[in-house]
């Protein structure tokens, strides 16, 4: 037995998502792991997506934060933590606590959220504090409040396999929630009958397993659900534990659902499964939630669900689905500015007296403080003087994100806590604290449905990072409060936050853990994943089966849903920028972006818009586009798709100052946010769109690390280098300097030109290895990037120049599967050369879709393409 496969495997939970999949990782040894899915995790039993899988190629000190850094120059961990804390309780008195602001992250683990909003709610005396959960989950914890009471999903995973048909809205559960989705077409595979309904103006990946697909018009859920609601059946139920249904009927009989542009046979096949199908889970996520009627929108669903008693049991219920790994953690904790731990109300006084006593607090906070959007309005306008940013990376991810970054600047005094140095939010900091990421920390997740998981430490911290909560703490006591900071360890954490929740069970509070009040060390430790709530009084389950409710009556209410279209698009700016997600990364690809093969699959920003739109504009495939608006303006590279619908295109948010400067999209948003939750629209920002006259296009790959000086330009790392794409609209004077000056090479390079079609080729070479190597074209560069892209990893092969792998080597492709390394032209040749035309056969023969199966999608698109064009010949 080699040493690698006897160190014994640690249970924990994946960084990514909401869906919360426990992990195995075995380290071995030499800061390496390696990652599967633990079989007896009750979310994933045992599956990973392909971000999943890749953990173990994202963990490590590249890029890393390692030591505290105040004004760009490196500090010791007290000369930062003392700065930090002299500032802030200087701001306080001089300017009051409300001066001071934390803009935190469903990323960060409860215990590290915790000891934030007691610092900020309890001791600071502010509530100044919001989480980037504002911008993903706030309008469903509007809509949960309005309805229930208080903020609780009812429902569990195995619902959506319970259920006699899956309604999905706004959601690209395939992309997004892999392994639910996995679990979801599993079932779907094993009941055939079970319907699924998509609704999502794009045809996106989830629509594969859709038996109908509802391409609505923008923005129109809430006049489509309440023509539900007008047609629904009415339950018992509802006539006995739910009050409000007569406004809201009234509300709903007056929509004209054609204002969804949706045609009435898919409305009446629609109309047809609701009315008939009581096991029903309604499926939400962003479409809903990022919009400035979300919380609307949200209560437009649940009062579906309410008329007809569908909720809390099994196979039936809406279910609001979580984004981050902590997302859900964070409601729990209080994170978000109007809230307090444990569902308590910031605005109730019972509850922030019960809260204050626990605390001891001595400056509890008496009302909300500012939410994310508004958060930084204060920052530009100097009303907050000093800002903690932790675990979010507001200057590319927030709308108005140029806006944002200008207030980040021009504040008084930053600090952001971040595991990686040269993050766009990073760079505007003045003090830098290097925080311990996945896998170097311990402490506990709740994913969405609310199970509650630890993640676990399997690496020591890089270099000098240190624990999220326990800089916080640090802090704390320094500014004067060593008594209420000054745990040992994140069970002590835990074990307080446990016991706290056990005071808002007492005040009838929901989210009650009081099980675990003041766990040890070893109990901490081994801790197995379970759903709250865990009481003397109640453990896990389902919510409101029963008809009881958090209400003063106990009764769930109804609201009167008046749908808001969003305005129409004003001549100047014609599109709907619909924004989102891409199946390999991650938000701002801090981590994602570090794993070769997760950065194969789509490795630049880009523009899907529909072929109307894009003969219109005379914007041809793979050329770039230039969308802009008053608040800012993107390069994009176009994709043109009908899965789109015409004047509704949609970019990827991921890429940042630090990957592809001209593809944040978040420039073009406008911070415009429902008035109940404050959530912002992201998925609606008006803009105009050109093509972007290019002049030269260029593809390089390069074995040291480049940051190109031209319009457009957006890079991913490779196996032993990097690579990136790039667009200007001035020509170089001269190419061979521009090159070196770019690769930092001092030598000259190989140069193969062609005059008559314009292209140009600059190979850089020592001792026969590839250093760096350019491809210039007045077009879109076409030639094979994996072939290329191989060269940095081995030997130079002679066929290099020509851009073209020889002919024993077959050019893969864009990857399809990251699991196996297969490019789509080898499925492609899978398809109609060897007669593969399932997605088990594909599996079988060439491996694709058989490991984490985020790619299956797909391979059922290009199954059923080649299809498509074998039965049109
Ligand atoms: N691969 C990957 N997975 C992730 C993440 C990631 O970065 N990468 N991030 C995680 C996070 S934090 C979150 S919040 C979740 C988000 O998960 P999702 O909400 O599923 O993802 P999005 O891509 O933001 O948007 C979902 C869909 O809403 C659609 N949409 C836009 N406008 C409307 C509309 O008016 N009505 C309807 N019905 N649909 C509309 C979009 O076309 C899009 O397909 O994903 C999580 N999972
Ligand atoms: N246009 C548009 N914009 C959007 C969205 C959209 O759909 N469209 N979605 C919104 C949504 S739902 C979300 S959730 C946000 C996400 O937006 P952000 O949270 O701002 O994005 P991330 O890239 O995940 O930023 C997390 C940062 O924390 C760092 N980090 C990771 N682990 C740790 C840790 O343990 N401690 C510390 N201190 N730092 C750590 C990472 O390196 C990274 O820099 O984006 C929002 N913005
Ligand atoms: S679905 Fe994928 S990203 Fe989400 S928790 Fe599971 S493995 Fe992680
Ligand atoms: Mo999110």
């Amino acid at each position: 037995m080699n040493i690698a496969s006897s160190r014994p495997a640690i249970r924990t939970t994946c960084a990514y998502c909401g869906v919360g999949c426990g992990v195995l990782a075995t380290p071995d040894g030499a800061g390496g792991l390696t990652i599967a899915g633990d079989p007896e995790h009750p979310a994933n039993f045992g599956r990973l997506c392909v971000k999943g899988a890749a953990l173990g190629e994202t963990v490590g000190t590249k890029g890393r934060l390692l030591a505290p850094r105040i004004q760009d120059r490196e500090a010791t961990w007290d000369q930062a933590l003392d700065l930090v804390a002299q500032r802030f309780s200087e701001t306080i008195a001089a300017h009051g606590p409300d001066s001071v602001g934390f803009y935190v992250s469903g990323q960060m683990l409860t215990e590290d959220y915790y000891v934030a909003n007691k610092l900020m709610k309890g001791f600071i005396g502010s509530a100044n504090i919001d989480t980037n959960s504002r911008l993903c989950m706030a309008s469903s914890v509007a809509g949960h409040r309005r309805a229930f009471g208080t903020d609780t999903v009812p429902g569990l995973y195995e619902d959506l396999e319970l259920a006699d048909a899956v309604i999905l809205t706004g959601s690209n559960l395939a992309w997004c929630h892999p392994v639910l989705y996995q679990r979801l077409a599993a079932a779907k595979a094993a009941r055939p009958e079970m319907r699924i309904v998509v609704i999502d103006p794009r045809r996106t990946a989830t629509c594969d397993i859709a038996d109908l697909h509802l391409p609505l018009a923008p923005g129109s859920d809430a006049v489509l659900f309440n023509w539900l609601l007008s047609l629904s059946p009415l339950s018992p139920f509802c006539a006995e534990h739910v009050s409000g249904l007569d406004e809201a009927m009234a509300a709903a009989g007056q929509v004209d659902v054609r204002e969804t542009g949706l045609d009435f046979g898919l409305l009446r096949q629609f109309l047809a499964i609701w009315q008939q199908t009581d096991k029903v889970v309604t499926v939400y996520s962003q479409g809903i939630n990022q919009s400035d009627s979300g919380s609307d929108k949200v209560n437009a669903i649940l009062n579906c669900h309410l008329a007809t008693g569908r909720i809390g049991r099994p196979g039936m219920g809406p279910f609001s689905v979580t984004g981050q790994p902590n997302a859900m953690g964070g409601r729990e904790v209080g994170g978000l500015a109007n809230m307090l731990a444990c569902h308590l109300e910031l605005e109730n006084p019972t509850h922030r007296a019960a809260v204050r006593d626990f605390w001891a607090a001595p400056g509890m906070a008496e009302r909300p403080g500012l939410k994310a959007v508004d958060m930084f309005r204060a920052v530009e306008d100097g009303r907050i003087k000093a800002l903690w940013i932790i675990c979010t990376n507001p200057a590319v991810l927030m709308p108005e994100a140029d806006r944002v970054a200008r207030a980040i600047a021009g504040c008084d005094f930053v600090v952001v806590s971040d595991m990686f140095a040269t993050t766009d939010t990073a760079r505007l900091a003045h003090v830098l604290l290097p925080a311990t990421g996945w896998g170097e920390k311990d402490g506990t997740v709740t994913n969405s449905e609310r199970r509650i998981s630890r993640q676990r430490r399997l690496l020591p911290p890089a270099g000098q990072a240190r624990d999220d909560w326990r800089i916080l703490a640090d802090v704390a006591v320094r500014m004067g409060w060593p008594d209420a900071f000054g745990w040992q360890g994140p069970a002590e954490v835990f074990g307080e936050y446990a016991a706290l929740s056990g005071v808002a069970g007492d005040l009838g509070s929901d989210f009650d853990i009081s099980a675990h009040a003041g766990i040890d060390a070893a109990g901490y430790e081994a801790l197995q994943p379970f759903l709250w709530p865990q009481s003397a009084r109640r453990q896990g389950g389902r919510f409101f089966g029963a008809g009881r409710f958090h209400t003063p009556d106990g009764k769930a209410r109804m609201l009167a849903v008046q749908p808001r279209l969003p305005e129409p698009a004003p001549d100047a700016l014609p599109f709907r920028l619909n924004t989102g997600r891409i199946r390999d990364q991650w938000h701002t690809m801090t981590r994602t972006g570090l794993a070769p093969r997760l950065s194969r699959h789509l490795a630049e920003p880009f523009l899907e818009i529909h072929p109307e739109d894009a003969v219109r504009l005379g914007l041809a495939p793979a050329t770039l586009a230039e969308v802009e608006n008053p608040a800012g303006r993107a390069i994009l590279r176009v994709l043109v798709t009908d899965r789109v619908r015409p004047g509704h295109p949609f970019a990827p948010m991921h890429w940042t100052g630090e990957t592809g400067p001209s593809g944040r999209v978040d420039a073009l948003v406008p911070g415009l946010t429902d008035p109940v939750s404050g959530q912002p629209a992201l998925k609606s920002a008006a803009v105009a769109i050109r093509p972007f006259a290019a002049r030269w296009f260029a593809y390089a790959v390069a074995a040291q690390d480049f940051r190109p000086d031209c319009d457009y330009w957006a890079r991913a790392t490779l196996p032993g280098g990097m690579q990136t794409e790039m667009a200007g609209a001035a020509m170089p004077g001269d190419w061979v300097q521009w090159a070196q000056a770019l690769f930092g090479q001092s030598e000259a390079p190989i140069v193969v030109q062609d005059a008559r079609r314009g292209t140009l080729r600059l190979v850089f070479l020592r001792q026969g290895r590839l250093q760096a190597a350019l491809f210039v074209a007045p077009e879109p560069v076409g030639l094979s990037r994996s072939h290329v892209a191989a060269a940095l990893a081995g030997e130079c092969a002679p066929t290099l120049l020509a851009g073209q792998p020889g002919g024993d080597q077959p050019d893969e492709g864009a990857l399809v599967c990251a699991c196996f390394g297969v490019g789509v032209n080898t499925i492609l040749r899978g398809i109609a050369g060897q007669g593969l035309m399932t997605v088990e056969a594909i599996g079988a023969a060439l491996r694709a879709g058989s490991n984490c199966g985020s790619c299956r999608p797909e391979l059922r698109a290009l199954i059923s393409a080649h299809a498509c064009r074998v039965a049109a010949e």
